[in-house]
């Protein structure tokens, strides 16, 4: 104690708030061991976290760099999680790990990976400490969540010295519980951020883009009742057109708790008692509802509530389906005029976070001429939803199975379908969304297939209202290409990546490859393209000039044309983004050029050339 009263802190508070914890070790070790290192609670998915009143914990946060992840891992047991942390939880200046002072640590800034952040932490795959203070007031009668957007890729976190909860997976929101560990005043939370690419990973060890580790969104805590709603799903039902229907969950509610949602707009409010699992089915006749569209991208207020909890919702309302080969929006043919993007920020580089981000992002799909986004490769921050929400951007979603998973591995496939139900969960009220994505390119086997299949029907049982979709490899040579793989049994609407005239033949090919497709259904070529250096010039036929690139997508259109299926398409890809898998010296320089846009903004010469057939119509199917 009284080299803790000594140390300097950052924060007055944080100081009585270690004290406190301090005075409980000295008290009793054992058991505050046992609560910094017990199995914590699982995360809970909130639906609209974003819609809530919400405390921002981002900013600094004091960052120490573990390699060898010593604070979780003692040297002893790597199996145990009993490191230097967790035997002598963070008392600075109190035990050993006089090393571990977090009050002189260097800061990260949170959101934000760290590998843009520090030059020495480019390459950086492992475990960071993070720790930030707080000041808070337990109010009676509430709970209290800590949010964070998305932690790439395993994370743990505690308050005051108690474990709150673990993690896995780098692109869903984790809400955890800290009610009982936050205390009047000072608090302090530590999180362990881990990068490590896992072999039975989700996604597993090779990806194309960049593997941004750290607290990579916002940060926040949340304030519930003790009876709250956790999840909710209202949608425009497809049959009648004029019912919004879906249903509330409570979380801790009485049997019976009564759950309303109302639209004041429409002059339309319903009543429901949750049943024994929580859950209300909610049923809203609508008159006179403007629909959610591309060209109306109308949002309305939504009031959900539930005893004492209420959350302000912003929602557009459609229908999504498919009949024969077509794609139908609000029961109308759609061509969707698309562009992939990664979550890379624009001209700083990164991960991308902000609302910023995304209306720059979006905004440049818009001058494309695009009504549809395929965010690559993995659910992007809810800023990106919201914005494609408020701006009419149609959402092909996406889950990290990339490439080669262990797809025999069981606990693999758990772990993709706690991805999906954290994606669909957080993000199911998005008009904007109108395809769930279970996979890209991967190798056509049976555990594959099995596996994806799996995925794919637990996507429609839990959202029936919208489209599934993945995007399989192309098999054949020369000018006969296949799509025929076994998974596409699976799928609403096939999805398919082609790089004819990049790691393939060359960009006239195109003109006279034909398309053999075994299944009758809607068709999105969801890749296309190929590498060039912004503001490098040259002829047709020289890789890497604006004018290969150009050439490539010129070359694409009639080919696509071709094909009677064909409902949308996504080329590779909006920006330039990192990739570790792109070395190639004064050309690639670790960025994938695919981009229309390099990650400076500067246009190439083929986003000109889709902007043209996209806002001409001359590519797709007239709708
Ligand atoms: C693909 C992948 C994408 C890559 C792209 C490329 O097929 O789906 O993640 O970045 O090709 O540039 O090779």
């Amino acid at each position: 104690m009284k080299r803790l009263s000594v140390r300097l802190f950052a924060h007055a508070n944080a100081l009585i708030a270690r004290r406190m914890v301090l005075a409980a070790i000295s008290a009793a070790p054992l058991a505050v061991t046992a609560a910094w290192a017990a199995p914590a609670p699982t995360p809970i998915i909130l639906t609209g976290a974003d819609r809530r009143p919400a405390t921002s914990l981002n900013g600094d946060w004091a960052a120490i760099v573990d390699p060898y992840f010593s604070g979780l891992f003692s040297f002893h047991h790597h199996e145990k999680q009993d490191g230097w942390f967790m035997n002598n939880k963070y008392t600075p200046g109190e035990s050993v790990l006089h090393e571990y002072d977090f009050s002189r640590a260097p800061k990260l800034k949170v959101p934000g990976d760290w590998n843009m952040q520090r030059e020495s932490l480019l390459y950086y795959e492992g475990p960071i400490w993070y720790e930030r203070d707080f000041t808070y007031q337990p109010k009676e009668h509430t709970r209290v969540f800590l949010h964070v957007g998305a932690a790439n890729y395993r994370s743990w976190f505690w308050v005051n010295g108690r474990k709150v909860c673990e993690h896995e997976g780098g692109f869903t929101a984790i809400n955890c519980e800290i009610t009982a560990a936050v205390h009047p005043g000072g608090n302090f939370v530590v999180a362990a951020v881990d990068n490590t690419r896992l072999e039975d990973g989700v996604p597993g060890l090779q990806t194309d883009w960049w593997n941004y580790g750290g607290l990579t969104r916002e940060v926040s805590l949340i304030e519930v009742s003790e009876a709250f709603i956790d999840q909710y799903d209202l949608h425009l039902d497809r049959g009648e057109g004029s019912v919004i229907e879906g249903w509330v969950h409570v979380k801790d509610g009485q049997p019976g708790a009564m759950v309303e949602v109302n639209i004041p707009e429409l002059g339309a409010k319903a009543t429901a008692a949750a049943g024994p699992d929580g859950r209300a089915a909610i049923r809203l006749e609508v008159k006179g509802l403007e629909r959610w569209s591309p060209e109306t991208p109308k949002l309305y207020k939504v009031v959900v509530s539930a005893g004492q909890d209420s959350i302000d919702e912003l929602m557009g309302f459609r229908t999504v389906e498919t009949r024969g080969t077509e794609i139908l929006l609000n029961g109308q043919p759609i061509f969707l005029r698309g562009i992939s993007i990664h979550a890379e920020a624009p001209f700083r580089g990164g991960r991308a976070y902000s609302d910023k981000d995304a209306e720059t992002l979006l905004g440049w799909a818009q001058e494309l001429g695009c009504n549809f986004v395929r965010l690559a490769h993995y659910p992007h921050d809810e800023t990106m939803l919201r914005a494609a929400d408020r701006m009419g951007l149609l959402v092909w979603s996406e889950n990290p199975v990339y490439w080669a998973l262990q797809f025999d591995n069981p606990k693999v496939l758990a772990k993709a379908e706690q991805q999906l139900d954290e994606e669909i969960g957080t993000s199911r009220n998005h008009a904007a969304i109108i395809l769930w994505s279970m996979a890209n390119e991967t190798p056509s086997y049976e555990a594959r297939t099995r596996f994806i299949e799996t995925e794919a029907a637990r996507a429609r049982e839990l959202d029936p209202t919208r489209l599934i979709t993945a995007a399989l490899l192309v098999r054949g040579e020369g000018h006969t290409k296949i799509i025929d793989d076994p998974l596409g049994k699976a799928l609403d609407v096939i999805g398919f990546n082609e790089y004819i005239g990049w790691y393939e033949q060359r960009p006239e090919d195109a003109d006279t490859t034909e398309w053999r497709i075994a299944y009758q259904k809607p068709l999105i070529v969801s890749e296309f393209g190929g590498d060039a250096k912004a503001g490098l010039h040259g002829g047709e036929n020289e890789r890497w000039t604006e004018e290969y690139q150009a050439s490539i997508y010129r070359h694409q259109f009639g080919m696509l044309n071709r094909i009677p299926q064909l409902r949308g398409m996504s080329p590779w890809i909006l920006m330039d983004f990192h990739s570790p898998n792109r070395p190639l010296a004064g050309i690639q320089d670790e960025f994938n050029r695919k981009g229309l846009i390099s990650d400076q903004g500067q246009k190439k010469q083929a986003f000109f050339i889709l902007q043209k057939a996209y806002l001409e119509k001359t590519v797709g199917k007239p709708e």
